[in-house]
Formats: structure tokens, sequence, C-alpha cells
């Protein structure tokens, strides 16, 4: 079969994977209460347009990357779930624009979401792993966390905060890109954060950098750059389609396999970089 060149893969991203945020038009949200919770702007609406931008990757391979100085001079920042800043400074950065987290992360205590400071920067981005349907109904009756109520309830403790939610439509939409572009069958469970990240970045920003995506030099079982779990599931992939959405990304990459080896730095134009 044909092998798509970059430029085509970046093209059906964009063309095929419509980012968007939950807002009050579609039912069940269509409601007073969900106007009162739901941002009136939907989430690149708010961003605007950004020129660079900076994904980082909870990978532990980050550690002692030196990175943070260089992920502060982007004009945003996206980072994901629970990954903090404060005291790994000097190796991502503590800038954060937006932050990324799934369902599992805003309903278990573990994560204390609903008070711990982590959240209060930026904007933040929720997303749940919904069934394939996608049919908005189905999903909101039959969550896979309790991400309405948790939202609901973050929103009341934290009403001056952005927080958008992930239409369920943009990770089957990307998953099937990656399915598409894949040589073998593969799961139907939704593409990891990181992926998702990226692609959000892509839809607002000119150019993007997603570090420690593809990993460097450094690679290492460690899971989190922030904890000493080890698993090398977390750069593989277990649940997630992990090492074939990396090899998607490999494949628009625009940057040096250097860049990569050396920074874990993958470079991707924005979607209206792109002439399609
Ligand atoms: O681990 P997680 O992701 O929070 O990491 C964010 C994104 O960084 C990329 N990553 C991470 C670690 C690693 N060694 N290599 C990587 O490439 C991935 O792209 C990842 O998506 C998630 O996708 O939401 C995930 O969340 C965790 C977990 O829920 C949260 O960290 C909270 O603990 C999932 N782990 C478990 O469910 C046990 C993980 O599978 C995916």
């Amino acid at each position: 079969s044909h092998k798509r060149s970059a430029q085509e893969l970046l093209c059906q991203l964009r063309n095929q994977v419509k980012v968007q945020t939950l807002g009050t038009q579609q039912p069940p949200f269509n409601t007073q209460e969900w106007a009162m919770f739901l941002p009136s702007q939907n989430l690149s609406q708010e961003l605007g347009s950004l020129k660079n931008c900076a994904v980082v990757s909870s990978a532990g391979s980050i550690r002692n990357s030196h990175l943070g100085r260089e992920i502060d001079s982007h004009d945003a920042v996206l980072r994901f779930n629970a990954a903090p800043t404060s005291k790994y400074q000097s190796d991502v950065g503590k800038k954060t624009t937006v932050r990324l987290t799934n369902s599992q992360v805003m309903a278990s205590d573990e994560f204390r979401f609903l008070d711990s400071p982590l959240y209060g920067e930026g904007i933040l981005v929720a997303w749940d792993p919904a069934p394939y349907s996608a049919d908005l109904l189905e999903w909101y009756n039959k969550p896979d966390y309790p991400i309405f109520t948790r939202y609901k309830e973050y929103r009341r403790r934290h009403p001056s905060q952005s927080f958008h939610i992930l239409h369920p439509a943009v990770q089957w939409q990307l998953w099937e890109v990656i399915q598409e572009n894949t040589g073998e069958e593969i799961q139907r469970n939704p593409p990891s954060s990181g992926l998702l990240g990226a692609l959000l970045m892509m839809s607002v920003c000119e150019q993007v950098h997603i570090y420690e995506f593809l990993p460097s030099r450094r690679q290492t079982d460690l899971c989190h750059y922030y904890e000493k779990f080890q698993d090398a599931a977390c750069t593989m992939g277990a649940y997630h389609p992990l090492l074939f959405e990396k090899n998607l990304v490999k494949r628009i990459n625009q940057g040096s396999d250097l860049d990569i080896f050396q920074l874990g730095r993958a470079t991707v134009p924005g979607f209206q970089s792109l002439n399609c």
C-alpha cells in the first residue's frame, strides 16, 4: 500500500481530525446549567494564534536534559496530568499555558485534583476515554471516569480558571489516522494524552516542539521524571497505541534525527502553516 509522505500525513491530520472542545450548542450540554460551567469561547479562540509552542512529555528521560530554559522560551507550553514544574524547572521549565489531564487524574483521590495548586496554573483541558461511537449522550451517561461531576466541582471551587473539555470525537478521529497509517490492526484504545496534546497545539501554533515523546539518548525505564516508578510500558505503551503514535510523529518530524537523539526534540508544523 501507498505510504504517505510527511506532507500528506500532516494534511490528513489537519483534514480528518477536527480539534474541538465542548460548547453549549450540542445536547446534552445545551442547558442553562452547563452554560454556567462551560467556557463561552472554545479553546482555539481563547488561545488565539501562537507562534512557537512546546509540548512536554512526562517521560523519565527528560531528567537531566537542562531543557527548562529552552522550553520556557516558547509562546505557550503544554503539560500533562500531574506533571509538576517545581523542583524540576531546570529540566522541564516552569511555564504552563495549558495542562491536559485525563479523567482518571481528575477522579482518583491520589492526585488531589480539586485542591492541589499544581492544576491552578494555565488553562485546563480534560479528556475521557469515551466509547468508540463518540456519541455525546451515551458518553455523558457513562463516562470512563466521572469527568462531568469532577469538572463541575472544580469549576465551583476555581471559578476564574479557564477549563475546557475535549470533544471525544477528537480522540477517535485521531485513532483512525493512526490506524490508517499503521501496517497492522491496532486495538481500539484512545491515543495517549501525549499525542492529543501535540495535536491540540498543532491546531493553534505555527510550529510545535514536542519534547521527549520520541525518546532521546537519555531513554530510561523511569516512567515519569517526577516519580521513582519504573516501567518500560510507559514509553512503549500498553493501553494506548503509543508505539504507533510515536512512529507517526517520527514521520512528520521536520527536525533532525540529531535533535531527537540529543535533545529529545521533534519539530512539527502547525496546521495553519500547511498548504493542503
Ligand atoms: O503517563 P502520562 O500519560 O501522564 O504521561 C503523559 C504523556 O507523556 C508521554 N510519555 C509519558 C511517559 C513516558 N515514559 N513516555 C512518554 O512518551 C505519553 O504520550 C503520555 O501520554 C495519559 O496518556 O494520560 C497517561 O496517563 C497516565 C496516568 O493516568 C497519569 O499519569 C496519572 O498518573 C497513564 N498511566 C496509567 O494509567 C497507570 C498512562 O498510561 C498514560
